[in-house]
């Protein structure tokens, strides 16, 4: 898309706006995201994202639910004083029309909202401090969120953590074979099938109301929190997949990218280690937040839940793989092959590492 284009689709949107440049930015695998610098430095950045809506099938409902959770976080920190509001949650901004999103020609859904400024993610932690830090943001996200109805909710993605929809996705994808890749990789589905019956409890224990569903985030990557230039948190972005789910999710897939020594796509297997200290700093810093509305049997899963989002996550990889990589963004050929790998090996790593898991998280 050309500069002019992008400024007609930023005109759309109800602010006064000189544009200097707009470019490329971020490394998520599903949205594109662009940096829209104003000519001005009076003036604030912006972020324009375009939505994938072949995942997000419903834009206009995912951005609703953006609006009312970002609301009831706003509303919260104005009621507490806070001076650094914008700061402190994301600003999405409203387009003329008085929707949360604009369309180009071609049914593309485009959204806007405020660039965090002197922030920067991280893709790797750097620190037990940090880690701790980012499990407060993510406890503290949910606790924001803790009294807000399920039901004003839709699911974004349904079923997006759902291990036994999860695993019936894997088994399509397996029996048709579709780009020819299933003999190759046995290995791999053996060992996806023999951890399925303990791995899908969790979704069981959900099912029955044994685990309580809440508000979440479930996209808990370290590089969804901002930080500052002093190494505080500032908010929890990438709201896309806010909706009704479990706690446990949050906590577990933040451990599968923040416990990895090695990055979630690693293709040597022996650099992929479980970091000790940054689990102890998570777990204590997540605890500090949510012990006061988790239940007995959430903290009793919070180890399990880790293995769990590393399972279910190289099921996914791998899944895709078996598709043909129609749904992650991927760098190289076989690039989903390499990222399954490593999340099974960083899921047997975590299974060698469970017994001092359990015993860190009893000790939080
Ligand atoms: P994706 O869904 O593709 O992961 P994100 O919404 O996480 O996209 O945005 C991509 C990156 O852009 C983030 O990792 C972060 O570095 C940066 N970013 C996102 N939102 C903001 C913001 N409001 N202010 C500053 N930087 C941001
Ligand atoms: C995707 O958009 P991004 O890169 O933050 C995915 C997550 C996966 C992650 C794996 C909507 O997250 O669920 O855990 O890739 N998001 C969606 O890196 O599927
Ligand atoms: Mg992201």
């Amino acid at each position: 898309m050309s500069n002019p284009q992008f400024s007609k689709l930023i005109e759309l949107f109800d602010i006064n706006l000189n544009i200097n440049e707009i470019t490329a930015f971020g490394n998520g695998h599903i949205n594109d995201t662009y940096l829209v610098k104003a000519s001005s430095s009076e003036s604030s950045d912006y972020i324009l994202q375009r939505k994938n809506h072949k995942i997000f099938k419903n834009v206009p409902g995912m951005m609703n639910n953006i609006v009312i959770s970002t609301n009831h976080i706003r509303n919260k920190l104005v009621a507490a004083g806070e001076k650094e509001v914008h700061r402190k949650v994301m600003t999405y901004i409203q387009a003329k029309d008085g929707k949360m999103f604009v369309n180009d020609d071609e049914g593309n859904f485009w959204t806007l909202f405020l660039f965090i400024s002197d922030s920067c993610g991280v893709e790797s932690i750097q620190n037990p401090e940090q880690a701790y830090c980012a499990a407060r943001a993510f406890g503290h996200f949910q606790e924001q969120l803790s009294d807000l109805p399920g039901e004003k909710l839709i699911e974004t993605i349904p079923n997006f953590h759902n291990g036994i929809s999860r695993l019936n996705d894997f088994q399509i994808a397996v029996s048709k074979d579709l780009a020819g890749r299933v003999n190759d990789n046995q290995l791999i589905i053996d060992k996806i099938l023999d951890r399925s019956s303990d791995m899908t409890s969790l979704q069981r224990k959900l099912d029955d109301k044994t685990l309580p569903l809440r508000i979440t985030h479930n996209d808990t990557k370290i590089n969804n929190i901002l930080f500052d230039r002093d190494n505080n948190t500032l908010c929890v972005i990438d709201l896309d997949t806010v909706m009704p789910g479990s706690a446990l999710y949050d906590f577990g897939d933040a451990i599968r990218t923040l416990g990895n020594t090695a990055p979630e796509d690693e293709p040597d297997l022996t650099k992929i280690k479980f970091n000790k200290e940054i689990f102890e700093a998570f777990a204590q810093g997540y605890l500090s937040e949510a012990k006061v509305f988790l239940n007995p049997l959430e903290i009793e899963y919070l180890a399990f839940s880790c293995r769990y989002m590393a399972w279910e996550q190289a099921m996914r990889f791998f899944t895709d793989y078996l598709n043909g990589d129609i749904y992650y963004k991927t760098e190289y050929q076989g690039h989903n092959l390499v990222r399954t790998k490593a999340q099974i090996r960083y899921l047997e790593v975590l299974e060698e590492n469970s017994d001092l898991m359990e015993a860190i998280v009893k000790g939080s």
